[in-house]
């Protein structure tokens, strides 16, 4: 087991949301950006993760100069109150510009949109510090599959990476990928995938992963066999925990709500890895549930971070020794029933 550290922990804006769902209108009034930040740092969360339209509201309607200046403005609030900004993402999934795929569009004036858009990120993220850009590849795929070449959309993909690495000689760029929703079928699901396209692009070393662990649920994967995947390439440089029950909409429920053991796997393999030793943070990419009233507002990510600590509490507390014993022995039955009995130990 690695040696023990202490994690940093982070979450976003659109992690105090506001319960709207296809079906139904918001069920608590919508905060501002200012008080969603003021509360971050009285829960004592270290950092908070922006898309780029979080940081500078109405991007697509500013000229850089503005832009620059805005994010600039963010940066000294945020240091005035010590928190860090961790990443900063290209929001490419709103805009009329990319109805139909921002960098895999048929269109090409869409793309150009899509790769303008990131590089405009990326000067976000250098106002605010952070050198991580997140690709959450949300319209790149499709509602049916005769409508895109898939070679072609992994080459564009790669393309537009490249044009990203090229405008700044620092950024790193993590892939956060997802197997379904918004689109029917994603082409980029899992990270065997984001990794397989990292190396197809002009400096693999500047491109890695983000592994969330819903989406890791959704495309049939063990989210804890991720992050063993990823850290074996020195690529897990972001990572949004929480929960997700089988295979239907993406859930972002409090991190172990679903499955205490399965997170108590991620939390074994973070320890394992090391992971948070070279700065990187846990991001809690939750929600509150519809039925959550006001004052409650905050506590899926109190939660997530309560579970989160208590597990790693578990994972330093299993008996290595015994269980390496059970696996000598094959003895799978007995290690089963007791990784069950320390889950359940006060
Ligand atoms: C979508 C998702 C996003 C990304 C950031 O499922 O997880 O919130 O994490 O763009
Ligand atoms: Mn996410």
């Amino acid at each position: 087991m690695a040696t023990k550290h202490t994690y940093k922990f982070c979450f976003g804006p659109w992690n105090i949301s506001e319960g709207g769902d296809p079906y139904g209108p918001p069920t608590r009034p919508p905060q501002t950006f200012d008080w969603k930040l003021a509360k971050l740092k009285r829960l004592g969360f270290d950092a908070m993760m922006f898309h780029d339209d979080d940081a500078v509201p109405d991007i697509d309607n500013k000229s850089g100069q503005q832009i620059r200046k805005e994010a600039k403005e963010l940066k000294k609030r945020l240091d005035d109150l010590g928190v860090a900004a961790e990443m900063v993402a290209p929001r490419l999934w709103f805009s009329p510009m990319t109805i139909d795929g921002a960098y895999t569009s048929n269109d090409p004036k869409c793309r150009k949109y899509a790769i303008d858009r990131s590089l405009r990120c990326i000067d976000i993220a250098n106002c605010l510090d952070t050198d991580l850009i997140v690709l959450w590849l949300a319209r790149e795929g499709s509602y049916l599959r005769e409508s895109k070449n898939g070679r072609r959309s992994v080459e564009l993909l790669v393309a537009a990476i490249d044009k990203m690495l090229g405008h700044d000689k620092k950024v790193r760029i993590s892939i956060e990928p997802k197997p379904n929703e918004p689109m029917d079928i994603a082409y980029i699901p899992t990270i065997g995938h984001a990794l397989a396209v990292a190396q197809l692009t002009g400096d693999p070393k500047r491109v890695g992963c983000l592994i969330e662990s819903a989406h890791a649920l959704l495309a049939g994967l063990d989210p804890a066999d991720e992050i063993d995947f990823a850290c074996a390439f020195g690529k897990l440089w972001s990572l949004h925990l929480n929960d997700q029950n089988g295979l239907k909409f993406d859930q972002d429920k409090p991190f172990g709500s679903n499955n205490l053991r399965v997170a108590f796997n991620q939390v074994r393999a973070l320890e394992r890895n090391g992971y948070g030793k070279r700065g990187e943070y846990v991001c809690f990419d939750v929600h509150p549930f519809r039925t959550t009233k006001k004052e409650h507002w905050l506590d899926h990510l109190v939660n997530s971070r309560r579970t989160f600590l208590q597990l790693v509490r578990k994972a330093r507390t299993f008996n290595e020794k015994q269980a390496q014993q059970l696996i000598s022995d094959r003895n799978y039955q007995a290690l089963d029933q007791m990784v069950l009995e320390h889950l359940m130990r006060g």
